[in-house]
Formats: structure tokens, C-alpha cells, sequence
């Protein structure tokens, strides 16, 4: 038989356990899941994650710190698994598929990126990367335009990078896209082929 005592601890016991599992302490129980991926332009914009205008933000600084430390841990995961990798302020990724042209800027549209479009040795050569870990030539971000017959990006600016492979571009207005070689080198290319899909965030 239970003594009063015994009933008590055993009481306290299991409220205890309880609130163990239920009582979630906001300043120690890590962060829930973040609704949605966030985006490039999200961050550019005015308003905090919490609604409020950045300057009349409240949540303790812990919670920012905790946050940046939980992204910047899946950043190094996904990198060392070969989904990302990091130049500057962008970040390159590929879901390994091939498409043509139009398919693989609409995944990446879709997807709140852009096609590739390397704008200098080192994003060329972590671009090149996804090429060489998937063994296929991928699309950049850049097209033809149709009256000057100037590459340009995919905002109409020019280039002020290229790698283009030797005798290239060559396709005389036929090849109005820009395939990446496996060494990096760009050639000019038809849209219409299936292309490795990388892009940019
Ligand atoms: C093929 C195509 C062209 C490319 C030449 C290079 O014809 O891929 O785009 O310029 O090969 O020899
Ligand atoms: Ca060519």
C-alpha cells in the first residue's frame, strides 16, 4: 500500500516527466522548423521573419544567433554532400536532372534561382564542379540576343566574363545557348538538348 508520501513522489514524478516532454522552453529547445525555404530576395527585403520592420524586431538576440548557427549547420551538410557549394554571397546547387533550355530556367525560377551564370574564375570552376560530380555539360544563364548576336545574360547585360572553349561561339545565330564543358569551358549550343540543370540562389 502507498503511503502518503510515496503518493506525493509519485505524483511529482510524473508531472515532472510530463512537463519533460510537453513544457517547451523557448530559450532551450532549439528552433522549430522554418515554414518554407528562405530566399535570396526574402532577406533583401524590409521585414523581419517575424512580420515587425527589422528596427522594431523584439526576439532576444539568441534566437538570431540560434538561427544562423542552425543555417549555417545545414549549409555545411549540404555542401559536404555535394547538393551545394558556396562562392561569395551565392550558392550553386543541381538536382542532377537533365532538360532542355527553357525547362531547366523554369526549375530554377520555379525553385526562387536562376540559371547558373558564373561571373568569374571561381564560380566558374564550382559550377564546373556539379558538371564533373554528374557527368553531364549543363546550360548556363546566358542567350543569344537576337539583334546584335552578342551573348548576354539572361537580364540582357553583357558579359564581363567569359571561358569560352577555343573557335567558340561558332554556331553563326543557330546556337543561341551556352553549354559548360567538364574542363569548364563554355561552347555555344542549341537550346533544344538535354542539359544538366544547375542553379544559382
Ligand atoms: C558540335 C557542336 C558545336 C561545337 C562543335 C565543336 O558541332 O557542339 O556547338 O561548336 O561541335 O567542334
Ligand atoms: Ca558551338
Amino acid at each position: 500500500m502507498f503511503s502518503y508520501s510515496s503518493y506525493v513522489l509519485t505524483a511529482v514524478a510524473s508531472l515532472l516527466v510530463t512537463c519533460h516532454a510537453l513544457c517547451i522552453c523557448p530559450e532551450t529547445s532549439g528552433l522549430p522548423g522554418i515554414p518554407g525555404l528562405l530566399q535570396r530576395d526574402d532577406l533583401k527585403g524590409q521585414k523581419h521573419l517575424s512580420g515587425l520592420p527589422v528596427s522594431q524586431n523584439k526576439e532576444p538576440s539568441n534566437v538570431l544567433s540560434n538561427l544562423k548557427l542552425q543555417l549555417s549547420r545545414l549549409q555545411r551538410v549540404l555542401a559536404l554532400t555535394g547538393k551545394i557549394r558556396e562562392v561569395g554571397s551565392k550558392i550553386f546547387a543541381s538536382n542532377g536532372k537533365a532538360v532542355d533550355f527553357a525547362s531547366a530556367l523554369q526549375s530554377c525560377e520555379k525553385a526562387g534561382g536562376t540559371l547558373a551564370t558564373p561571373a568569374n574564375e571561381e564560380e566558374n570552376k564550382a559550377i564546373a564542379g556539379f558538371v564533373r560530380q554528374y557527368k553531364q555539360y549543363a546550360y548556363l544563364g546566358f542567350k543569344q540576343c537576337e539583334s546584335s548576336g552578342q551573348f548576354k545574360h539572361l537580364n540582357g547585360k553583357p558579359l564581363n566574363y567569359t571561358k569560352w572553349y577555343r573557335y567558340e561561339p561558332n554556331g553563326k545565330g543557330k546556337e543561341k545557348c551556352v553549354e559548360m564543358y567538364t574542363d569548364g569551358s563554355w561552347n555555344d549550343k542549341r537550346c533544344n538538348l538535354s542539359r544538366l540543370i544547375i542553379c544559382e540562389f
